[in-house]
Parts: C-alpha cells; structure tokens; sequence
C-alpha cells in the first residue's frame, strides 16, 4: 500500500527540493527522515525511485509550520537528504531553500499577502538565527516572474531581499568559532568562520591550485579531497561542532583571487561534492572571513570593494553578491550586516507517495 503526503517541489536560490508543512510529516524525527528518504529515493546515487535530483544541491526538504514565537511568522526546518546514504542531515540550515519559504508561507496561508510586497519573519529552526524576506505580491498572489537573474539559474525571476539577523555563531557559538583568526592544521594556515554557516576559508595557492579550477576536476583530485577532509575533521572538532565525520558542516571554502572584478574568487566543498556556485550563507560567511584583516582571505581579497554595500564572491557559474559588513570592535570582530538577493520559482505541486508502512500503516 502507498500513502501520500502534501509537497511542493520549488527552486529557491540554486537549489532545489520539497517545501512540505510540518503537519504532513510523522512527528517522531526517525520516522520522518524513513518517509523523506523513500520520498526522495535515497540511497541511491540516482535517486530513480523517488523526486529527489541526484545531487546534494537538489535533495532538499524544507519543513515549514506556523511559529508560536512572537514576531516570527513561521519556523523552517531544512534536512539535506543524503543522496547515497540513508541519512538526512539537520546539522545545518541552508539559505538557497530559504527564498522559497516566504512564498509558499503566503500560498499556503501562513502569512496574509499585502500589496507590493509582503515581510515573512522565519525562524531557520537548524540554527535559531532568524531571517527576514521581502516577498513581492500582488492583488493577495505571489509574484514569481521576474527580471532579475542569479548566477547558475539561466531564467529571471523576481527578486527577494534576505535580511539576516544575529546569524553570526548561529551553529558554533561565534563569528570566529576557534577564537582565532588563523589556525594550523597538517601545516595549512585556515580561517575558521560562521556568520550563518561554518566554513573553514583555505587559500586555494596552498594545495598547488589557482582557485579557477572546476568542480569536476576538483571533485576528480582524490588526493585533494583526502587532505581536506583531513583538514575539515580537525577543524570541525575545534568549532564546537563534535565529530564531524557524519555532518554536512563545516563546508571547506577555497579562496582565490577575484578574477572577473569580484571581491574574492570561491570553490567550495560542501563538504564532499564540490558547490556549482557557492551557498547562501556559505557566501555570506566568507565574505565575513575575508573583511578580517589577518584571515587567510583578507589580502587575497580585493579590499577596495571593502564598504561598497556589493561583496561579489566569484564562483564556479558567477558571483554571488552579499552586502556584508563586519567591524572590529574592542574584543573581536561583529558582524553588523548581512543580506542579499535571490530568486525562487514553484515548479509543481501535488502528492508524494511513499509506502504507507513508514507512516506506521499497512
Ligand atoms: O550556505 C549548499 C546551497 C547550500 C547551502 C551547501 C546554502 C547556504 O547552496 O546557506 O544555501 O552548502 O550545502 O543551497
């Protein structure tokens, strides 16, 4: 027997996965992540047998419910179902499926649509940081369409401000988690950062790279990848994250300099297959390395672009523009901005089936 539940498969930024409200789902956490795994086909490096896409930047679920908190519209819960693996991760939030969270609250009446555009206060529920989107509605309906374009989405849409607060240490405890600014293993100097996402910034230069390099040959380089994760079991350790081994954090961020007038060239590990583009918060974390005088990335960086309310961090498929701002202030460094824009699109909506005993029936 089959059983389904309610979903809506969107892209929000340059991912893409199911925006399912929480009262869909088993509440029990392991019996959820049993129906989320069949649902999106895991494991299996194909995912055949379920919507999931084969890829960790398209095997995505954003849980959402109403908050009871005041303030806050909605609380989102985002799980990375593993592709290959039967383990779907909450270890961390993701700020691409954010852009979508904000429409489908309005469509699913979470949040009353005003006209112009309509303010959703969600609580990202994997770290408790909150963020702000402005969704652009009109005559009570979503506006989806567009003409603003991403990089690594090749069709325009209309555009949705983010607006981050107090994301900094929202999973580790602090902007600079180890307390350092730089730190040493297996003899490479790193950066250990997390406004939003733990990311540990490394200089491209120091693995004999240029930072150019694709995903594919990135992800190619066995050797590489065996002294980043290396690299990212230590670190993880020193970022108040535990043992790392199982966790999708920290994503191990390669810096480069800019090379298409950006503020900083990326290639990041997220953390095992390299990003196509570079993450939402990923982005804003780096950026906030990278205007730390005495990071890995502060002299790669083209600092005259410092202040300018546009960070362009390249990546493999563009830039991403952040508008960060981090100040020394008298016992460290604080982050006191963090936005930017995305875009996001509903692609189809209906019932997801999956065998009726993971919900407990026959
Ligand atoms: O950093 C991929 C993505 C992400 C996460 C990843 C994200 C973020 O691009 O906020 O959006 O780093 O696993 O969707």
């Amino acid at each position: 027997m089959l059983r389904s539940f309610k979903a809506t498969l969107m892209r929000g930024g340059t991912s893409k996965g199911l925006f399912i409200h929480r009262d869909e789902l088993p509440s029990d956490s392991a019996q959820r992540d049993q129906v989320l795994l069949a649902a999106m086909g895991s494991p299996d490096p194909r995912q055949i047998n379920g919507v999931g896409g084969a890829h960790p930047l398209t095997s995505k679920v954003a849980v959402i419910g109403p908050s009871s908190e005041d303030g806050i519209d909605v609380d989102y819960l985002f799980l990375q179902v593993v592709v290959d693996k039967a383990e779907v991760s909450d270890s961390q939030t993701c700020g691409n499926m954010l852009a979508g969270v904000g429409p489908w609250a309005i469509e699913h009446g979470l949040v009353a649509a005003q006209e112009g555009e309509t303010k959703v206060t969600i609580k990202m529920a994997n770290t408790g940081a909150i963020a702000v989107a402005y969704v652009p509605t009109r005559d009570g309906q979503v506006v989806y369409e567009g003409d603003c374009y991403i990089s690594g989405v090749p069709t325009p849409a209309a555009p949705i401000p983010l607006d981050f607060r107090d994301v900094a240490g929202s999973s580790c405890g602090a902007l600079l988690p180890t307390g350092n600014v730089t730190d040493t293993y297996d003899g490479v100097d790193v950066t250990c950062v997390d406004n939003g996402m733990p990311v540990v910034v490394l200089r491209a230069e120091d693995f004999g790279l240029t930072g150019n390099e694709s995903p594919a040959e990135l992800e190619g380089n066995t050797a590489l990848k065996e002294r980043i994760e290396a690299i990212r079991l230590q670190a993880g350790r020193d970022m108040n994250l535990g043992d790392v081994a199982q966790k999708t954090v920290p994503k191990m961020s390669l810096v480069a300099v800019p090379t298409s007038g950006g503020y900083l060239n990326s290639r990041t590990f997220i953390p095992h297959r390299v990003h196509e583009a570079i993450g939402v918060l990923g982005a804003v974390s780096v950026a906030s390395a990278a205007m730390i005088e005495g990071s890995v990335a502060y002299g790669l960086a083209d600092q005259s672009k410092a202040g300018s309310g546009q960070l362009d961090i390249e990546h493999p498929t563009g830039f991403f523009s952040v508008d960060v701002v981090v100040e020394p202030t008298a016992d460290g460094y604080e982050a006191r901005k963090s936005a930017l824009i995305r875009t996001a699109m509903k692609l189809m909506q209906g019932d997801v089936f999956v065998p009726a005993s993971l919900f407990g029936g026959a």
